[in-house]
């Protein structure tokens, strides 16, 4: 598998000297200062695409050009916001990347209560606590029909829970949940949250597919025509939250968006811990189902509470049998490779890592430590490795 990295840009303190100390040869970034629907004017992409090649490495993913909520939602500009996406496609085509993970949540991307939980060894993890997200949706955004989501006990625990939280505690909750939003579009504060969560108030789950079906129907004919892979990226957590509806949560949804658009460059990428926070979903029978349109794959793990809460465990203990995944994915690289494909390597990185040794303490973007993914890389490149040596 190509092993890859993920790079916030020039300010990221984690550099694209670390990156190539960690071994890693593939750079997965984004133009994040361009998150807000525009298209990307091929000389920055060209620009950054440079910086990347003179610290010795390649941009192998982007990650992600991102779908405003007007596309999601089919409102407002987003006839032009298709355009200019499609535009950036092309761009991105022409400057030689060729995969593009993108996700398809409404308002929110990847969610957590707490971003440095405590581990017994001593580092931090991220952390999604089920209470605490109920003290929050339910008692302190209030939001309408939140009781009905959330069963009596949970509720009854929640306001316990917020009893016992002092106001700082109460602010940082507030901040992980809605305010602190990476490479989303928007900050919000709670009444702007309120507003957001207002437009999906009459969207179902089949009303919000339609409209993924309906953007795929534009940019899969330019995806295919430039030969671009998107890579739908999955709902992180894969259950509803404040009332949202939710289409990439599961193996059934993800049948769906392939089915709905049949092409090679309609694919996934395959994110064990995403999908893996769901008791519903089994990752190795995903990985081998879908071995053929996984255009890009997050490896990590995650362990899963009695009541859904979980937390990120170490790439390979919690609840994934990781090595199968790979494995998986290793079989599929065999098979395009004997079709004589030239891209049948699949780009992986160890997503996410704990905060250990020296991350402790650093500014960096919450879950993208340094040492921590460089341990989560060594383990998975040392199972990469095993598998290719014992032949599969
Ligand atoms: C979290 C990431 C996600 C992912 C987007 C893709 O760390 O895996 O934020 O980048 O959902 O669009």
């Amino acid at each position: 598998m190509k092993q890859t990295w993920r790079w916030f840009g020039p300010d990221d303190s984690v550099a694209l000297a670390h990156i190539r100390q960690a071994s890693a040869k593939g750079v997965v970034t984004a133009l994040h200062h361009l998150n807000d629907g525009r298209a990307w004017p091929a000389e920055e992409i060209l620009e950054r695409k440079a910086t990347i090649e003179a610290a010795g490495l390649e941009w192998r993913v982007v990650e992600s050009v991102i779908v405003h909520e007007d596309i999601k939602t089919r409102t407002g500009r987003y006839r032009d916001l298709i355009d200019n996406y499609k535009s950036s496609l092309r761009a991105l085509a022409a400057a030689g990347i060729d995969t593009v993970c993108y996700n398809f949540m409404a308002i929110t991307d990847w969610t957590r209560t707490d971003l440095d939980a405590p581990l017994p060894h001593g580092g931090t993890a991220l952390r999604f606590d089920f209470v605490d997200f109920c003290a929050y949706d339910v008692l302190v955004l209030k939001r309408a029909d939140a009781e009905g989501d959330h069963p009596a006990e949970r509720i009854e625990a929640a306001r316990a829970r917020l009893q016992a939280m002092s106001n700082s505690d109460l602010a940082k909750l507030e901040t992980n949940l809605i305010g602190w939003v990476p490479a989303r579009e928007f900050i919000h504060d709670r009444e702007s949250f309120r507003r957001a969560l207002d437009v999906y108030r009459d969207m179902s789950v089949e009303g919000f597919r339609d409209n993924l079906i309906a953007f795929l129907r534009e940019i899969i004919p330019v995806a295919e025509e430039v030969g671009v892979r998107m890579a739908i990226h999955p709902d992180d957590p894969p259950f509803p939250i404040f009332g949202l509806p939710r289409v990439v949560s599961s193996e059934a949804d993800a049948a769906a968006i392939l089915a709905g658009c049949p092409s090679p460059s309609n694919g996934l990428t395959l994110c064990t811990g995403s999908y893996g926070a769901g008791a519903h979903n089994d990752l190795p029978a995903m990985a081998r189902r879908f071995a053929s349109d996984i255009h890009f794959a997050h490896l990590r793990n995650v362990t899963k509470e009695a009541d859904g809460s979980f937390h990120e465990a170490e790439h390979l203990e919690g609840d994934t049998d990781m090595i199968a995944v790979v494995r998986a994915l290793m079989a599929e690289e065999r098979r395009r490779k004997a079709e004589g494909r030239a891209d049948w390597e699949i780009p992986m990185r160890p997503d996410h890592g704990h905060a250990i040794v020296d991350d402790i303490g650093k500014r960096v973007n919450p879950g993208y430590s340094c040492i921590g993914r460089l341990k989560g890389l060594a383990e998975l490149r040392g199972v990469m490795r095993t598998i290719d040596a014992l032949g599969g």
